[in-house]
Order: C-alpha cells, then structure tokens, then sequence
C-alpha cells in the first residue's frame, strides 16, 4: 500500500459527486445556528473562467469550509453578472443570440467551477439575464420611482456616432470610441438616473463604520464621493451689461485667494454661455469644439486649457475699483458647483496654465513659511501648500483656514441684488448615476410613454418586460429600438398606443443587489425582508480592487435604496471586505517579437541561468518582465489545463501558498510542483500511520512520553495558529504552519516504531488534525485521507478540532548546566520545579556525572528557570 500514490485525477471526480449527493453545501434558511455568509464577487460568464477566479473562489472557499467546520450556517452561493456588451459584441461576430452565448457560456463556466471542488450550494445559482431575476430588479426600480429615488432628466453623453451608443467616459480613448474609432460627439439625452447625490452625506459617514474593509479603500470611496466645503461667491457684473443675469455665482473652495483673482470663468455649458453665444457666432463655435473634445474628466485634465475672451467684465469683490474680465473656459464643468469659477492663478494649477496663456495677471496671496514676500514670485508652477495670506488687505497674516473663514463671513454679511454675496455650501464631487443603456442585451427599463398620460411605470402586474429574443444586429444602435413590434404597447393608463422604453438597465445595477437575492432566490418577491435581514451583511466579501469604487459604491447606495423601499433593514451591505491581489506570470518573447505562450516555452536553468526556447522550432525566446496574466502578452496559464495535469487541489493550495492573499502571486512551474509533492508527501504520511496503527493493533495504548508530549504540543498549537490564520485571511501563513506540522509529523513516523505504545497515539491524533486542516484548502486529498484513516462521515462535516489550551502554554524550560564557571550541558524541566528537584535532575545527568568523578560537589546554585551552577 505505501508504494502508492495519490491520484487527483480519480480522487477529485469522485469525492465532488460525494458532495452532490450528499448535498453537503445546500444551506438551509431555518437551520438555527448563528449564519456566515461568504460571498466571492460573481464572474462575468466570458466563456472561461482564469486564474484570477481560481484565486478569488479558492479564498473564499476556504473561508466558508473553514466556518462550516467552526459549526456556523455558511451561506456560500454562485452566480452569474450575465448582462453585458461583450455578449452583443459575440452576437454581431458569430451571429449568435446574445443569449444563446451567454448561457452557452454559462455552463462551461460552471463546469470549470465545479472541477474546483468548491463548496458552493448551486441551488441558489442565479444569472442576471433571466426574467426570474431581472423582473425584482423592474419591480424594485418601480418602488425606487415611486419613492422618488430615480428622476429623468437631460445629460449629456459621449455619443459613437458609428456603433450609435451612449459611451462611458472610460471607453473614450483619446476622444474617440474605443471600438470604432469614430470622433466622439457630446450629445444631450434625456436619460434615467438615480439620486445617489442625495446620499453622498449618508454614504461618506458610513464609511467610518466599515473597519473592516481595507483602508485603502475607503479612501478611494471618500475621494470619489468628494465633499468639499466652499463657498457660493457672486461677482456683480458691470452696470450697462445687457444680459439677463445681473451677477454671476461662481463655487470656490479657497475664498481665501480672493485678492488673488484675476478672472471669472463660465462653463461652455452655463446659461450664460448659452445667451451670449446666440449673438456671437465666434463662441458658438468655441462652444461647439468644447463639446467635440469630450466631458471625460480625465481628457478635460489632459487637455490644453482653452477659454474665449466674453468682452463682460464684473467688479473684484474686494478690490476697489479693480474688474476682472469674464471668459468662457473648456475646464470648467457646469455639472459641478454653479458652473463658474473664478480663477486665481497663483495657487491652482489649471488657473495659472490659463493665465499664461492669456496674459493675465498672477498675483501672489499665500505665501510659504519661511519665505520673504519680496522673494517669493510664481513660475510655471501654481503654490498649493500650506501658507500665510498677504498682499491680502484685512485677510494678511490669517493662516488659510482662518482666512476662509473671515471671508466667508464677511461675504456672507454683504449683499448683492438683495441676497448674501456669499453662501458656504458643501458640494460633492458624487454625481448622480445614470443607468440608461441605449443596448439590447441588459434588463429592460420598465417604463411606457404615452403622448396624453407621459412617462409610466409598466403596472407590476404586467412584469417582467422580458426581452425578446427575435432581434437582429444587422444595423448598429439599440437593437429593442429596431424591432419592429416590441416597443410598441397600449398605455396603461388611457389605452392609446404608446411607446415602450427602449433603453435598459447600466450592468452595475444587476450586480447591486445579487448579494440580496441569493438569500432567497426564488422567492416570488424581490426579497424575503426578514431572511434578508438575518443573512445581511454579507460577513465577508472577497474580489478585486477594480471594483473598490463603482460596484462597492452603488451596492451600498442599492441596500440603502431598498431600505427605503421596505425590502431590506440594513444599510451596508458588506461587513468584511477582501481585495485579493493579481495572478502574475513571466512574459516570454520570440526573435520576431510576438509574445509567445509559457504552454511553448521549455525553460533551462543552469545554475543561475535561466534561458528559454521555444517548444516546437527550438527557437530562443527571451525571457521578459513577470505581469499579469492577459490575453495580449499571452503569459496566461489555463486552469483546466492545470486542475488536468496536477488536479484542483494542487492549484488551490498553490495559489493560497505563495504569497499574501491581498499581494500579487507569480504563477510558476516550480511553485505548482511544489504544491503537487506535498500533496503526495500527505498521502503517504497518512498511508504510513495507517500502516504503523495496524502493526500496533495488539499492542495497548500507554502513557504518552515527553516525545509523544512534544508532538501533541505542536499538533495543537498548530490546529490554534491555523484557525487564527484564516479567521485573519492569512491563508499563506495557516500553509506554512501546515508545512512545518507535516515536517513533525512525518519525523516522528519514525519514532513511533521505536515505542509504539507510547507514540502512536499522538501520531495518529496528529495525521488525524492534519487533515482536518488542509481540509478546507485541499478538499478532495483530505476526503481521501480521512476515508483511509477510517474515520466516519465526511471530513466536509467533521466539526474543527478542538485545542487542548494546556498543551499551547510552553510549560517547559530548557536550564543550561554551567560547572566551574563553563557551560557543559541542559536539561528540561517543567517551570517552576522546585530546587531540591532540579539538583537531583542535575546529578544524574550524564556530562555533570562524568566530570564529578564519583565525588560530592561543593555547591549547587540554582536560579528558578534561567541556569544552574555546579560548583566541584
Ligand atoms: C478659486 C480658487 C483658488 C480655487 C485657488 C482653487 C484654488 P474641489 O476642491 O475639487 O471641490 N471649480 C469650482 N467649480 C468648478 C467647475 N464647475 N469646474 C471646474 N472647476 C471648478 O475644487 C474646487 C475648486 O475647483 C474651486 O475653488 C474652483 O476653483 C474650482 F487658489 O476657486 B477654486
Ligand atoms: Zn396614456
């Protein structure tokens, strides 16, 4: 029997049908014990899953062992976020329904998850794409109009005028659509968005309260929701000036600067922009070059600052008799704060980059510690730091804080046309989020126009809209908006014919809320409040920080949406937040400079040499930079291929083993292999206690001995360390430990034949642990353990070892024997034995023994648990 080795191949299949049948991981609702909900974020089905996944789902899987076994109710579902545009974009290649692919995609994918071994209860599996899901999230964005959380207004958009979609600011690639090609036009649309900006407040405060997210980011979250303090500023414009407006209001966060001003400046956007331009041909024009530049805010921060000279002028607040002229700039958005600016260019970078361009003024007003104010002068660089105001009248001398502040009061006791001057007023940068999609394949905005009633939720009676399925992509643009009948409906209200809404739901809102739904997945409403509430928060949440903004953000803005709308009594919904971090893998390059995968590549070291060639022609390959794995440098590593060759275990324990959950890991053949011995080196571990514990059948158990009591030391704290480990998410620190108690284990194997009676049982109580503890990351070896070792049921059940406490307390200490003043030996003693214990010990030991000579010491002075000295 030990001659054999442990075959994943057969084994994984075998134990994963065990499961199932089982049905070891169906989580009941009304099971009474205190519940854990662990939740990887759900994949996008694109047909295969990578790395990545086996990464993120390999965490998460132990966690959710790991807390079965700590006797909770796990909650630990799978899913699909099934809606999106690369599956029309699949469509208008292959000429496949959208559906068709993703569902198609769907069950390989799920097939590939299923070879991991994961613990998942896939009776909750949901995809977004189903009417059975999507109808609650119509019927939840119909409660949300109805609660006054969604409005409709005019936006505008980056519009493709080829592909005939709305893009988002990320798909603009240097002004243009990032499939097409084609010069990106600003169009304004009328597009449905809910009110996230009303909960900015409420979102930023919460924050506080997530401790256990990373910190990182949280800050990411409060920099994209952005409060800022500041300050609504009119500035009066000249008498004589023949607008509508008599003043304009600007929005400053450094009132402070005030003296430094030296102009105003308009969005092309701003009404006022808009009045001027109807009568100025020349600004209609620069108006309309602004708009074919983009709204992106990272090509605006790009972009050369641009502005147009008005020929207005306004008074300067507080300098007598000084105007400031008033331009248009291409920098400023009108969908922050009022629309206008004034710009002081000494202290913003963007300010003095427009001045220089201008010729306008830039006068200096704080200034740096340490500094003389005749030495200190602005060069191509704006002042942004801490300083004192000067050159600033009654602001001189303030620090910048104080000096906001003065002249916030002071604006705020001034009138202009009969209202304050000035209006402290918090803004965020948070804007509202638009979830209009002009696309097919997401879920459709339950919404009927009608020509006398206007615009009407569909009646939940008559939900879902589903999609249909007979449409073509022949044409570029909506393909809802092509077919011929299905847009087409009677009013619910008067009866005439009206229109149905074509555009669907932005993807983010399906993934808000999916967490919500797989604590009741059938449910026939979009939640069951009171089992909601008893799975909410999710306890632990693990993905990737690419989503550490968008998604974290709506889904904590959806829970709050559907606290309002009764469907839950929570507001976060993630208690505990992991950001796992990237697969990495060499690069590898042929002569001809195309990226070659490490599947063609044999690479040979030579002491520390590492060189390259190409599998097939024998080629030299050069040997690149580690990155991570993606398709365009071909350095990806194919799971199936991999769960083929070593098994699933093998990939999990790998991936869980190198390095840092939350730090990149190097995928490496070495490292796989590694990983894949151990898996063997357990097996035949167990193979051999098995076999000691037969040969010892006659022999009865006696009293431990000081070895069998070492090993039991190090098994139990060992079963302590790894717990606290994946309670920690550490999970390459609970491997290592694992490693280091194999090492014990298989090193007293050995002992153990010497004193079977004494040894064995701490021998096979450790294996026993041992196997228990690789249990939640190589699941299937140590089903196969456990059933060899013959012990009862499913390891997947089996409840974590209890620790002995008493066996964590190092009782022992080791007491160096000094004779004469030189050290010639130790011995061991229990803490605390007394003197007279100790110096018996002390005689009869062998090195103190031979130096005595038969004869009595002189003296024997011993310090309690630190040394003894033998004086002769
Ligand atoms: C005068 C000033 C002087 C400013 C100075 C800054 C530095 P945060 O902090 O990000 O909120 N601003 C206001 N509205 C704007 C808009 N719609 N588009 C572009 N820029 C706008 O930024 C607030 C600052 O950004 C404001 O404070 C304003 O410039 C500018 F030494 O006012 B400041
Ligand atoms: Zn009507």
């Amino acid at each position: 029997m030990s001659g054999e080795r442990y075959n994943p191949r057969e084994s994984e299949p075998k134990w994963q049908k065990v499961w199932e049948e089982a049905q070891s991981f169906v989580t009941a609702t009304d099971d009474p014990r205190e519940t854990y909900y662990v939740l990887e974020m759900f994949p996008y089905p694109s047909g295969r899953i990578h790395m990545g996944h086996v990464r993120n789902y390999a965490m998460g899987d132990v966690v959710a062992r790991y807390q079965r076994a700590k006797g909770k109710n796990v909650l630990h579902p799978m899913g699909w976020d099934a809606f999106g545009l690369p599956a029309e974009n699949a469509a208008i290649e292959r000429k496949l329904n959208p559906g068709t692919w993703t569902r198609q995609n769907i069950e390989a994918m799920k097939a590939q998850l299923k070879s991991m071994g994961l613990s998942i209860d896939w009776t909750r599996e949901i995809a977004t794409c189903e009417p059975e899901y999507y109808q609650h999230q119509q019927a939840m964005f119909i409660d949300m109009m109805q609660a006054g959380l969604v409005t409709r207004k005019q936006s505008k958009v980056n519009w493709d005028p080829v592909d005939m979609t709305v893009l988002a600011n990320e798909q603009v690639i240097d002004g243009r659509g990032w499939r097409s090609g084609a010069v990106v036009e600003q169009r304004e649309l009328t597009q449905w968005f809910f009110k996230i900006s009303d909960y900015a407040e409420d979102l930023l405060n919460g924050l506080d309260g997530l401790t256990e997210w990373p910190e990182k980011v949280r800050t990411m979250q409060r920099n994209w929701i952005g409060r800022s303090e500041g300050l609504r500023l009119l500035f009066e414009l000249l008498p004589g000036t023949t607008t509508s407006a008599s003043s304009i209001e600007v929005f400053t966060t450094r009132p402070d600067t005030i003296f430094g001003a030296s102009f105003v400046a308009l969005s092309p956007d701003h009404p006022l922009t808009a009045e001027l331009a109807t009568e100025n041909p020349s600004l209609a024009e620069f108006v309309a070059e602004c708009h074919r530049q983009g709204t992106a805010t990272e090509t605006l921060e790009k972009a050369e600052k641009k502005g147009f000279d008005t020929g207005l002028s306004v008074k300067h607040p507080v300098v007598e008799g000084a105007t400031l002229p008033v331009y248009v700039a291409n920098f400023v958005l009108m969908e922050y704060g009022t629309g206008a600016i004034f710009g002081c260019p000494a202290h913003d970078q963007r300010d003095l980059d427009f001045a220089r361009k201008y010729d306008l003024p830039v006068k200096p007003v704080v200034l740096p510690a340490g500094t003389e104010a005749k030495d200190f002068a602005v060069g191509d660089e704006a002042f942004t730091d801490a300083g004192t105001i000067f050159n600033s009248g009654f602001l001189d001398g303030l620090s910048i804080e104080e000096a906001k502040k003065t002249a916030a009061e002071f604006f705020a006791a001034r009138t202009v046309d009969g209202k304050p001057q000035g209006r402290v007023e918090v803004n965020y940068r948070l804007r509202d989020w638009g979830v209009s999609r002009q696309r097919y394949w997401g879920c459709p905005i339950p919404v009927i126009h009608c020509e006398v009633c206007g615009t009407l939720p569909v009646p939940k009676k008559d939900l879902p809209v589903v999609l249909p399925t007979d449409v073509t992509f022949d044409k570029p643009g909506n393909a809802l908006d092509h077919h011929p009948t299905w847009k087409h409906v009677n009013c619910p209200q008067c009866g005439a014919p009206a229109r149905r809404e074509t555009d669907t739901m932005d993807t983010f809102v399906d993934s808000s809320w999916y967490y919500t739904r797989f604590t009741a997945p059938h449910a026939d409403t979009p939640t069951i409040p009171e089992v909601a509430n008893r799975w909410l928060p999710v306890d632990q949440y693990i993905g990737g920080v690419e989503h550490a903004i968008l998604h974290l953000l709506y889904s904590r803005y959806f829970t709050r949406a559907m606290k309002a709308t009764g469907h839950v009594d929570l507001d976060e919904p993630f208690k505990g937040l992991f950001t796992q971090g990237m697969v990495t893998h060499e690069t590898y390059k042929a002569p001809s400079g195309e990226w070659v995968a490490p599947t063609d590549v044999v690479v040979e070291t030579n002491g520390d040499v590492r060189t390259a060639r190409h599998l097939q022609s024998g080629a030299a390959i050069t040997i690149g930079s580690v990155e991570k794995m993606s398709k365009s440098k071909r350095n990806v590593v194919d799971p199936d291929e991999i769960v083929a060759t070593y098994g699933a275990d093998t990939a999990r324990w790998f991936m869980l083993s190198d390095s840092p959950p939350e730090r990149d890991v190097q995928w490496t053949e070495a490292g796989v292999e590694g990983a894949s011995r151990f898996q063997q080196r357990v097996w035949r571990l167990v193979i051999e206690t098995v076999e000691l514990g037969a040969q010892a059948a006659v022999l009865s158990r006696g009293e431990p001995d000081e070895e069998a009591t070492a090993l039991r030391k190090i098994v139990h704290r060992a079963v302590h360390q790894v717990g606290t480990d994946i309670e920690g998410l550490r999970f390459n620190r609970a491997v290592a430990q694992i490693y280091e108690l194999t090492n014990a284990l298989v090193r007293s194997a050995g002992l153990v034949a010497a004193a079977p009676s004494a040894r064995l049982f701490a021998l096979e109580e450790g294996v026993e642990r041992l196997v228990q503890l690789i249990a939640p990351m190589m699941p299937h070896l140590a089903e196969a353990c456990w059933e060899l070792l013959g012990k009862p049921g499913l390891v997947a059940d089996a409840l974590w070892p209890e620790v002995d406490e008493s066996l964590l307390v190092d009782d022992t200490v080791t007491l160096p024997i000094q004779v004469n003043g030189k050290r010639r030996g130790e011995i061991v003693v229990s803490k605390g034995l007394p003197n007279a214990e100790v110096e018996r010990l002390v005689l009869a030991n062998d090195a103190v023994v031979r130096m005595l000579e038969g004869k009595a010491p002189k003296k024997i002075v011993v310090v309690p648990d630190r040394i003894v000295n033998v004086v002769l």
